[in-house]
């Protein structure tokens, strides 16, 4: 099947997040395009039983930042599950785009790994601010929804494995 909407997922198939715990790092850099993503994923986690106080909100100043604030938030709470990091990099006249992208999804990998627990790749990589307000909300869905998803299918999968 060809995904054209990010947010096109089979609720039937994603785990009840009733007992898990979830932290969310929000970029602060293109806020208008990261809010909605926040908000997105926010929702998703809500709608498959993550009690709010389960939920847990932190803000970095840009996209580089996002693996710091995802390592931060695991070592200071060994409950939490999973953490998704959300950003939206847009594509500007120097190579600091290619630089960001580079530090942040090596980054993701490298906090998962340490920590061993999902961390979750929602940052938009974008060539303009319309291709970015598509995938926030627009007519290619919200990646903070998928990144909701992907967490909880991840958290279910880690302690299936434990189990
Ligand atoms: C500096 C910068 C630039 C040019 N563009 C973006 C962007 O499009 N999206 C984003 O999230 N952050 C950007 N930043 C900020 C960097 O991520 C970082 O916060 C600074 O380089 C300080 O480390």
């Amino acid at each position: 099947m060809k995904k054209t909407n990010l947010s096109d997922y089979n609720p039937a198939e994603v785990p009840s997040g009733r007992d898990y715990r979830v932290g969310i790092v929000v970029a602060e850099w293109n806020r208008e395009i990261t809010d909605a993503l926040a908000q997105g994923a926010i929702d998703t986690l809500r709608e498959h039983g993550v009690e709010e106080e389960n939920i847990q909100l932190v803000h970095v100043p840009g996209s580089f930042e996002l693996t710091t604030g995802a390592d931060l938030m695991l070592s200071n709470d060994e409950e939490l599950d999973a953490v998704i990091c959300i950003g939206c990099v847009i594509q500007g006249d120097t190579r600091h785009f290619d630089f960001i992208c580079e530090a942040v999804s090596q980054g993701v990998t490298n906090v998962a790994l340490k920590h061993e627990k999902p961390v979750i790749f929602s940052v938009l990589t974008t060539n303009d601010m319309q291709q970015a307000q598509d995938r926030a909300g627009g007519k290619h869905g919200n990646k903070g929804v998928e990144g909701a998803v992907t967490a909880l299918k991840m958290i279910k999968l880690k302690k299936e494995l434990e189990s």
